[in-house]
């Protein structure tokens, strides 16, 4: 078995993005008197740009907006503000068997971390619904790095400070950029892909799934088959 496993949450722990961040963000640049209303297929074009700050600042940019990132900062601190409150209000439940999976973890005493490149603010609310409080021992969100994924440094501080060798560690990713910043900072990954990520180049994942609970539920025994 694994000694850690350490979990993305967007796209992985809950479906966060389509109806969820996507929203917030439209519902921030109607705050701010923007032009600027994301669909579904814009938006998983935008996610290829992790960090919801830098996604908004590209799409300024774009627009030729005076100062894009200065107004990206105002602009994302609100769309914080509001996807926090979609969280504490219970809308984001957990991918199916998800739980099931976490049960079977803590079952077995294997250890549970998060690395996301999300903010803090709505990333602990999100954790305590999904996962129960505690329950996640180490939590490095995007407030904690200086380079957001496909950069390996928040699974390298999640292992830092889980004080673990990569080499008894498993990610549990939903995307590409995801992927790539588990495996560069040496970690076996286990992708489960999402309608979103379905198509992702996903080269180099040990395991690749589209779901946790079919076809069969995923263990923490299989989890440990990634593992070299
Ligand atoms: C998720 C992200 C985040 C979210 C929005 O990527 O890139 O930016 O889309 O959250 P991953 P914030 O699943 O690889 O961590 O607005 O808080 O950034
Ligand atoms: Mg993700």
């Amino acid at each position: 078995l694994p000694e850690a496993v350490v979990f993305d949450v967007d796209g992985t722990l809950a479906d966060t993005e389509r109806d969820g961040h996507r929203i917030a963000f439209n519902d921030a640049f109607a705050a701010h008197r923007l032009d600027l209303c994301w669909d579904v297929d814009r938006y998983g074009e935008l996610l290829t740009i992790t960090g919801g700050r830098r996604r908004v600042a590209a799409a300024l940019r774009e627009r030729g907006v005076e100062d894009p990132d200065a107004v990206a900062t105002a602009v994302h601190r609100t769309k914080t503000a509001l996807f926090t409150e979609v969280v504490r209000r219970g809308e984001i439940g957990p991918r199916p068997g998800l739980p099931a999976l976490v049960d079977d973890l803590r079952a077995h005493g294997v250890r549970i971390a998060v690395a996301t490149t999300g903010r803090r603010s709505w990333v602990e609310p999100l954790l305590s619904h999904l996962l129960g409080e505690g329950t996640a021992e180490v939590v490095v969100c995007g407030d904690d790095v200086a380079a957001l994924k496909p950069d390996p440094e928040a699974y390298r501080l999640a292992l830092a400070r889980l004080d673990v060798d990569a080499a008894r560690v498993v990610a549990i990713e939903d995307s590409a950029p995801g992927l790539a910043a588990a495996l560069a900072a040496g970690l076996a990954t286990v992708v489960v892909t999402n309608d979103y990520t379905a198509d992702h180049d996903l080269t180099g994942a040990a395991i690749v799934r589209e779901a946790f609970d079919t076809p069969t539920p995923l263990t923490a025994a299989e989890l440990g088959t990634a593992l070299v």
